[in-house]
């Protein structure tokens, strides 16, 4: 037996430094003096590890042992940003560590940057599902946060001449410190195959005979899902929840087989075939790609989770109990093969009716819709579901015609039953997984109050009038743990000072603020914590990307994935006019507000335009750079590969939060949420959650431009056309001359040519109809900039005022109006020998 931590006293630096040796010394065998940095992180990632342990263990036996219902959470994606910095949080050991460590020569500083952030996500959606983890650990309520253990996170970007190139995100070529793995624990996950009558005996049916309406699925191949456990600490709470990530490896029978035959070649084939399934995420925004892997990454996850989830939640017990058991939540579609699925496991293995297999699903599953976009909803070819999932096309294909022999037997008419079907027709068949997912969930929320309203009103607006107590809202938030308290430490101790620790937990609190934005001491404290995360940033950014940027500037910042929706071509547009009109002599250089604006942003690597629009951003820093007339008054700074870590430097240092989406396109944004919360004012449009936190903040504390979404809607209807505002804004026209001249690509014209046509000639997301109202709105920012005083007490009330914004509330609104499953505090049972 290996050393027994005491965890029972509260660790003491010297206690810490002893467990922190141990594993350098034990686990990893090597010797203080020939530990790498990455040894010594790894070293104390474990060491925190332990102390996270025992709590999970009480939060398993309390959950296990009593009845209580737990929530599922089923996310392709989960961003989740550096851990370890966040485990010292919860465990309370920060000092601790940092002591031990201090007393050993090292800094907890520069070990914990040496952690690689596990990046198993794409942006906001994936983002959000680690916030909730957070929350619903930090709440007491029992989740299992179910996923995918991608080898490959999100691609790494650098930038060759400007362009981005994308590098393999090998996160886990050093190993984590954080995962536990489970092989022998793996579920077999089948795939292709065909469909039987099943056999009389019940063979193949756990539960005795088949039922009435089971069918036998002989899949064509298996692999295995092997589970990865990740500890996730509530704070300042016992409570440790779980988040399974499910890695794929060849199933022993698979290999076995062609090894026999003697093919080694091919059984190694085999191998890389299944394991491929979690290799690497999907780094698609908002335009899924219908590829053969991608789906069988949907259902491997959906499948194993189900199982997973199905054991934990009953055992032995009783089928019909699963509805109080557990609650799926479905984030977005990706997960929406689980409702076939779980129909499949009660018809097919249970021997379950039909109609009370359907009954239990419905009431087992909600859906989370998270885009506007047309192109975003996704849809699986019947041709290409069939082959990969016959039994699942089958299961479809009845609940559909169910649906829509009920909506002709309470009157619908044939095109409202073809525009309702779960099965498109054309371009091509394909299921329709939104649809799916309305049709087989209780409950449907959107991300946003405006977004949930469009759902009701456009989207899903058949469904709403059919079912309209379906629908609800849950606006999105993000945890104050990871997004204030750990990444302001500066806003942090003036919050506690001023209102006290309890806000960390109930951000509510924050209120309290507004009592002291009249108060000259504490705006002059709070410029001060501005001030110096804009330092940490400068310094930051000069290491990690080489950029000399002044720190008394005002920080402009648009950090978020590269879409034409999101428009950041407004945003250059903005930069290539004031440089156009200093350039001019139109405007004095002493006239500009010393502005840094800050781009962070990577383009999916098969999205032309948004790659080329990358190009132009690095293209218009260098020509700014190279400007002496804008020297410390206009600079842009694009460091690469933006991900969670940055974010956390980012976001703190920001005074002015560029959220500007075509109103009706962004469903509600969460950067957006982490800046007001982080005391930066925003300019945006009302689009997502903008609307919120401007109805929160005070339209005095928040710059509005642009059209609305009724606006731009008829706008479209009335034939939108770009080249009219271009022709009537002699500044806009210019600045797009500008570009279109090569005065951005050493003369060449052609460089930016596709940018420049579509904006004159199509102009999806109507950036030309929203620039004049854009510019305008960033005059009131620099004049609102040049009285510091008022500034900074928009800038308190912004803090004061975006409580709402906390995941904790999210949750709160989830359990209250969709899971109802009450918290469960985990009690101390003693598992320690
Ligand atoms: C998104 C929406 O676009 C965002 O507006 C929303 O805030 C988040 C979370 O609800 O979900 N949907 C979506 O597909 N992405 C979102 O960010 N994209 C990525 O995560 C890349």
């Amino acid at each position: 037996m290996g050393r027994v931590t005491d965890t029972h006293a509260a660790p003491t630096p010297s206690s810490f430094a002893e467990e922190f040796l141990d594993e350098l010394h034990f686990e990893l065998g090597v010797s203080r003096e020939t530990a790498s940095p990455t040894d010594l992180y790894v070293a104390l990632a474990r060491a925190v590890r332990r102390h996270l342990v025992e709590g999970w263990f009480d939060t398993l036996s309390t959950q296990l042992g009593g009845d209580s219902k737990f929530v599922a959470y089923l996310s392709a994606e989960y961003l989740l940003g550096r851990q370890l910095e966040n485990a010292l949080l919860a465990t309370g050991l920060t000092e601790v560590a940092r002591d031990a460590l201090d007393g050993l020569g090292l800094s907890l500083d520069e070990l914990s940057e040496q952690e690689v952030e596990p990046g198993l996500g794409n942006g906001g959606l994936g983002r959000l599902a680690a916030c909730f983890i957070d929350s619903l650990a930090t709440m007491d309520v029992p989740a299992v946060g179910y996923g995918i253990r991608y080898e490959y996170g999100i691609f790494r970007q650098t930038f060759v001449d400007g362009r981005q190139v994308e590098q393999a995100d090998d996160w886990l070529a050093l190993g984590s410190p954080w995962e536990i793995p489970h092989p022998e624990m793996a579920v077999t996950v089948g795939f292709g195959g065909h469909t039987e009558e099943p056999a009389g005996t019940g063979e193949g049916t756990a539960d005795g005979a088949p039922g009435p309406d089971a069918r036998q699925w002989v899949p064509g191949w298996t692999v295995e899902a092997v589970p990865y456990n990740y500890l996730v600490p509530g704070y300042g709470t016992r409570n440790v929840n779980t988040l399974r990530l499910w890695s794929a490896r060849a199933t022993k029978a698979f290999n076995l087989e062609i090894f026999n035959s003697g093919d080694y070649e091919a059984a190694v084939r085999g191998q890389t075939y299944a394991e491929n399934i979690s290799k690497v995420l999907y780094p698609e925004d908002s335009t899924p790609q219908g590829k053969e892997l991608r789906l069988q990454q949907q259902y491997f996850f959906v499948a194993a989770s189900l199982a997973d989830t199905i054991a934990r939640a009953l055992g032995d017990g009783d089928l019909h109990a699963l509805p109080d058991r557990v609650v799926f939540q479905l984030n977005d579609t990706h997960p929406v093969i689980a409702i076939p699925e779980m129909m499949r496991l009660l018809v097919d293995v249970h021997g379950l009716g039909w109609d009370e297999a359907w009954d239990l699903t419905r009431r087992s599953f909600n859906y989370t819709c998270h885009t506007l976009l047309p192109e975003a909803l996704e849809i699986w070819s019947v041709d290409l579901l069939g082959r990969l999932l016959p039994r699942h096309l089958e299961i479809i294909y009845r609940i559909n015609e169910e649906f829509l022999a009920s909506l002709r037997d309470s009157g619908g008419n044939e095109l409202q039953v073809r525009r309702m079907s779960i099965i498109q027709e054309q371009p091509e068949r394909a299921v329709r997984m939104a649809y799916l997912a309305t049709v087989g969930s209780t409950k449907v929320n959107g991300v946003a109050a405006l977004h949930s309203q469009l759902l009701r009103d456009a989207v899903l607006h058949d469904f709403s009038d059919l079912w309209p107590e379906k629908f609800t809202n849950v606006t999105n938030g993000i945890t104050p743990r990871r997004f204030v308290r750990l990444a302001n430490p500066g806003l942090s101790a003036l919050l506690d000072e001023t209102v006290g620790t309890g806000w960390v937990k109930d951000l509510d609190q924050l209120r309290g603020l507004e009592a002291h934005a009249e108060d000259p001491e504490f705006r002059r404290g709070f410029r001060d914590v501005k001030a110096a995360n804009k330092q940490r940033l400068v310094d930051l950014l000069a290491t990690r990307d080489g950029l000399h940027l002044p720190t008394d500037a005002l920080y402009d910042v648009m950090v978020k994935r590269l879409h034409e929706y999101k428009r950041q071509m407004l945003k250059v547009l903005h930069v290539v006019t004031l440089y156009d009109q200093v350039r001019s002599g139109a405007l004095d250089p002493a006239d500009v507000t010393p502005r840094v604006v800050v781009f962070g942003a990577k383009a999916a690597p098969g999205y032309r335009m948004a790659k080329d629009i990358i190009a132009l951003v690095n293209a218009v820093a260098a020509t700014i750079d190279a400007d002496p007339a804008l020297a410390g008054r206009l600079q842009i700074a694009f460091p690469a590969n933006y991900n969670v870590t940055l974010a956390e430097k980012l976001i703190p240092a920001a005074d002015l939060s560029e959220q500007i989406s075509l109103a009706g396109k962004e469903a509600s944004g969460t950067g957006n949420m982490k800046f007001a919360l982080n005391g930066a004012l925003t300019i945006g449009t009302l689009d997502g959650a903008n609307v919120e936190i401007r109805d929160l903040v005070g339209d005095d504390n928040f710059f509005l431009f642009g059209m609305t979404e009724p606006e731009a809607e008829a706008l479209g209807q009335a034939g939108y056309d770009p080249g009219s505002f271009y022709e009537q804004d002699p500044a806009l026209k210019s600045a797009i001359d500008l570009i279109a001249s090569g005065a951005f690509s050493h003369g060449d014209p052609t460089a930016f040519e596709s940018i420049v046509s579509d904006l004159l000639w199509k102009d999806r997301f109507m950036v030309l109809a929203d620039y004049r109202a854009y510019l305008d709105a960033q005059s009131r920012v620099e004049a609102a900039y040049a009285d510091p005083d008022a500034w900074t007490r928009s800038a308190i009330l912004n803090v004061a005022r975006s409580g709402f914004f906390s995941s904790d509330r999210s949750i709160r609104d989830y359990l209250d109006r969709i899971w109802h499953a009450p918290a469960v505090p985990a009690r101390s049972n003693g598992l320690r020998d």
